[in-house]
């Protein structure tokens, strides 16, 4: 019937095909610098491989004839990121009350195209659309993927391109794991040793670096474009080896450690009694809260296990007004759960159930459970990048799992989302972060927008396959899962 991934909420199919035909135009209605921004988008999408015009016009009257539409409508019932897209043989016509909306539409758009769309140069080829009548709305608000930078780190182009990829599942976050013990990735003026102690090596000393403030700053509004939340994470206070490394008075006994290139966890700790402390966290998080328009900052927090717990949960309440003062909205992993936090604060459960503790308070969680959704899990015993220590996690693993119940304790109400994290220990290139991600990330797309009664095994994991396709085209080193069947 479709390939569509995310499921739609609803695909009803109509006789016939819209043709797109090299004359067609895009009209937009309202011409705003945004709606005029998302037009182009989608002319850059279609026009490499039909090599069509497509020029992008204001028009107040817009179905026309062999032309595609795109509405901003005044339907206050629609939801944000909600859209709905009329496909005849005459028209395309999408409508959303807000530009989201017709950007997640237009990804619908271009998964109804043939493969050969993902072409970049002019193909020979009838751009049949079917007719049909789609209405489609999220399951969930928080929709996001974690790229850990900080084991190796990824040049911004890079990051743009991951985005990219995942904005065509209609992904609509991307926290950066900018800080750990194998280095500081983003450059913090009024404590620069950071970024360049910090920043100068990686595990097995490989991919070092970190972002100045500007090329961040390019990375946070390229995401934007594509409706896209970078959430930066520092994470404290474990985790934090590279911060140790740069800056001695952090220590407890005011001596710099040595750079860390290997791979353990849970090994040191900020100075969580010492006031300097405190002073570092609050410009620390002051420039980041100036680099981030989005609501968010994610102050890590797991396994520390060279923290006095008592200390622990006195320091995650000690940091959480600092968040708040810098105007954003505090996460942090499930282990925060156990400190007195309030419930705008935002809890991510990953191992454990530490999250039951935060929504009987009121806390919202994102689902990250690590033994169904980990990107960095290896498929199978002999796959040859990622850990396994939480398990094995297959195509089928992927997507077989609701996160209203995967948690006693926590039901749909209590979940913000779903997030799928990339740890990157074993991961240095673009094509690895690839691999790790396809198909696994698709399966986290349709559990984050697409209904639980719409989502079915069988059916996904038929257009999966015909996504293999378009992967192979597009050049993505995706894992040839067995249990699929590649076209
Ligand atoms: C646990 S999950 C970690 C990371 C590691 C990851 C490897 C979490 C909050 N912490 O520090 O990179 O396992 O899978």
């Amino acid at each position: 019937m479709h390939n569509l991934i995310p499921i739609p909420t609803t695909y009803i199919a109509r006789d016939g095909e819209f043709i797109l035909q090299n004359d067609a135009q895009i009209f937009v209605s309202p011409a705003t610098e945004e709606t005029l921004r998302v037009a182009h988008f989608l002319a850059n999408a279609l026009r490499p491989a039909t090599g069509f015009a497509l020029p992008v016009r204001a028009h107040t009257a817009p179905e026309s004839r062999g032309n595609l539409a795109l509405v901003l409508t005044e339907d206050a019932r629609m939801g944000a990121e909600e859209y709905a897209l009329d496909i005849s043989p005459d028209a395309i016509v999408l409508r959303a009350a807000k530009p989201a909306g017709l950007f997640y539409g237009i990804q619908t758009l271009r998964q109804l195209f043939p493969p050969a769309l993902e072409q970049q140069s002019a193909q020979n080829e009838t751009w049949s659309v079917p007719a049909a009548e789609i209405r489609d709305a999220p399951r969930y608000a928080w929709r996001g993927t974690m790229l850990d930078v900080a084991r190796h780190f990824f040049k911004v182009d890079v990051v743009k391109q991951y985005v990219d990829l995942i904005a065509f599942y209609k992904i609509n976050r991307l926290h950066l794991h900018l800080t750990d013990d194998q280095g500081w990735r983003i450059e913090i003026k009024s404590w620069d040793r950071l970024a360049t102690v910090g920043g100068s090596t990686g595990v097995d000393g490989k991919n070092p670096g970190f972002y100045t403030q500007e090329e961040y700053r390019e990375l946070v509004a390229y995401a934007a474009e594509r409706y896209i939340t970078i959430v930066p994470e520092i994470d404290m206070p474990a985790h934090t080896n590279a911060a140790l490394a740069s800056y001695a008075e952090l220590n407890c006994g005011d001596v710099a450690r040595e750079l860390y290139t290997g791979t353990e966890v849970g090994f040191c700790s900020l100075c969580v009694n010492k006031k300097i402390t405190y002073q570092f966290l609050d410009d620390v998080i002051r420039e980041l809260a100036a680099l981030t328009p989005g609501e968010y900052l994610h102050i890590g927090g797991d396994e520390a296990h060279s923290t006095d717990k008592e200390q622990y949960l006195r320091f995650i309440e000690r940091v959480e007004p600092i968040v708040k003062k810098y105007g954003k909205r505090m996460i942090g992993w499930e282990e925060i759960a156990q400190a007195e936090i309030s419930a705008d604060t935002i809890v991510q459960p990953w191992f454990s159930n530490h999250g039951v503790r935060a929504v009987q308070n009121g806390s919202q969680t994102i689902m990250s459970p690590a033994k169904k959704i980990y990107l960095d899990m290896q498929y199978h015993n002999a796959s040859p990048l990622g850990l396994n220590w939480a398990a094995y996690i297959e195509a089928h693993d992927a997507y077989d799992w609701d996160p209203a119940t995967c948690t006693e304790g926590i039901s749909e109400e209590n979940i913000l989302g779903v997030e799928a994290p990339l740890w990157t220990e074993t991961i240095t290139t673009l094509s690895d972060i690839e691999y790790m991600t396809f198909p696994r990330v698709t399966a986290l797309a349709e559990i984050g927008w697409s209904p639980q009664a719409q989502r079915d095994w069988e059916s996904y994991r038929a257009r999966v396959a015909a996504h293999g396709t378009r992967w192979q085209i597009m050049g993505i080193n995706f894992y040839r899962s067995p249990q699929i069947d590649w076209a």
